[in-house]
């Protein structure tokens, strides 16, 4: 399998996502720029699913750049709206990108839905594409409880009306460290976005440089 190191690109122009992605490539020692630092365009995001629009935004960020890029593609899904928002969670925030605002269409649907469930589960795709065309990717999940009102101004997106489950605080109320830290003892992440980090990390990034590698693990 190959490994990532040196430089690589965040195909990204969701600033949360960018600043999530590089805390979790911090340990590694890789050199990120953003698809913002080097006027990378956004592709039109036309995948059916999670992993074929994160494969869509870093093929266009490599070949772009000629380097490697690693993209995201998430969103929340809620039981009571079969899915949806989904691939279409960004959308739901319109032009302006305002969550509140998505927020309460999301609150607003699932009571009209009828259905008692507040079910809801985080997807995230991360797709790492290298400029040969060599590609790569995983989902991560988490799944929980809609919160309404919304609460905490932690994070970004819908974080604020997401309880994972095992916790009694929203996304929205927990650090940064809790939301997407990972364990140092191995054990699995809590978001969705660092339990895809560290299916990629243990396929390309543990390398002799990787810290967890250099602890004799
Ligand atoms: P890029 O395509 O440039 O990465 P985007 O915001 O358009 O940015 P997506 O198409 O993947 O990204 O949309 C994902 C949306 O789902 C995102 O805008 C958030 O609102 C939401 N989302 C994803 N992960 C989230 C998280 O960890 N916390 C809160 N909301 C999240």
């Amino acid at each position: 399998m190959r490994r990532l190191h040196g430089k690589l690109v965040i195909a990204t122009h969701n600033a949360g996502k960018l600043r999530e992605m590089r805390e979790l490539l911090t340990p590694y020692g890789i050199e990120a720029v953003s698809s913002g630092d080097l006027g990378l365009d956004e592709p039109e995001e036309t995948g059916a699913d999670f992993v074929a629009n994160a494969l869509i935004k870093a093929r266009a960020a490599a070949m772009a750049s000629g380097l490697p890029a690693l993209a995201d593609d998430s969103g929340v899904c809620v039981d009571a709206l079969d899915g949806a928002p989904g691939i279409y969670s960004a959308r739901w925030a319109g032009e302006a990108k305002d969550f509140y605002a998505a927020m309460a269409r999301m609150e607003s649907e699932v009571e009209k839905s009828g259905s008692p469930s507040r079910r809801a589960h985080f997807v995230s795709a991360l797709a790492l594409v290298w400029p040969d065309g060599e590609e790569f990717s995983v989902e991560g999940k988490v799944f929980g409880d809609l919160t309404f009102p919304p609460r905490g101004t932690a994070g970004f997106g819908y974080d604020p009306c997401f309880t994972p489950d095992g916790h009694d605080r929203t996304f929205g109320e927990m650090s940064a460290e809790e939301k997407h830290g990972i364990p140092a003892d191995g054990a699995q992440a809590l978001s969705h976005r660092a339990r895809a980090f560290q299916l990629l990390a243990k396929n390309l990034l543990e390398g002799d440089s990787s810290p967890v590698a250099n602890s004799g693990r």
